[in-house]
C-alpha cells in the first residue's frame, strides 16, 4: 500500500452573505459526502475564506495510488456530489451545472 500523496490548491468564490451558512454546512458535511472524498483518496482537504474577497482556498492531499485514480476522476460524476453541488450553488459562484467555478493554483513553495 503507497502513502505517497500529492497536494492539489484551487481556488472557488462564495457569493455574498452566505459566509456563516457556508461553514456551517461544512462543520456538518453529509457522512456519504465525506465517504466519497476519503473513496476517491482525499485525506487532507482544507478550505480558508478571503473574507476581503470571497475567495475561497482549497487545498486538499490525495493519496496517488492508482486505486485512487480513477475514484478521484470520476469524483464530479457520483449522485451524491451532485446533490452537494446543487445543494451548495445558492451560496457560490457556480457553472451552468452546479459545480463550483474552480481555478487550479500552481504551487510556489513548499516547506517541509
Ligand atoms: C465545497 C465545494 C467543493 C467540495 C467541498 C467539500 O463547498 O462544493 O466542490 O469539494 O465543498
Amino acid at each position: 500500500m503507497t502513502s505517497s500523496s500529492s497536494t492539489h490548491a484551487f481556488k472557488m468564490k462564495l457569493k455574498p452573505g452566505h459566509v456563516a451558512e457556508y461553514k456551517k454546512r461544512h462543520d456538518e458535511l453529509w457522512p456519504e459526502l465525506a465517504e466519497a472524498l476519503r473513496g476517491a483518496g482525499i485525506h487532507d482537504y482544507s478550505i480558508f475564506l478571503d473574507e476581503e474577497t470571497l475567495t475561497l482556498f482549497a487545498v486538499l492531499k490525495r493519496r496517488s495510488g492508482a486505486e485512487f485514480a480513477a475514484a478521484f476522476d470520476t469524483l464530479a460524476e457520483l449522485p451524491v456530489m451532485r446533490r452537494w453541488w446543487d445543494f451548495m450553488a445558492p451560496l457560490m459562484e457556480v457553472e451552468p451545472n452546479n459545480k463550483p467555478l474552480q481555478q487550479a493554483l500552481p504551487s510556489m513553495f513548499h516547506f517541509e
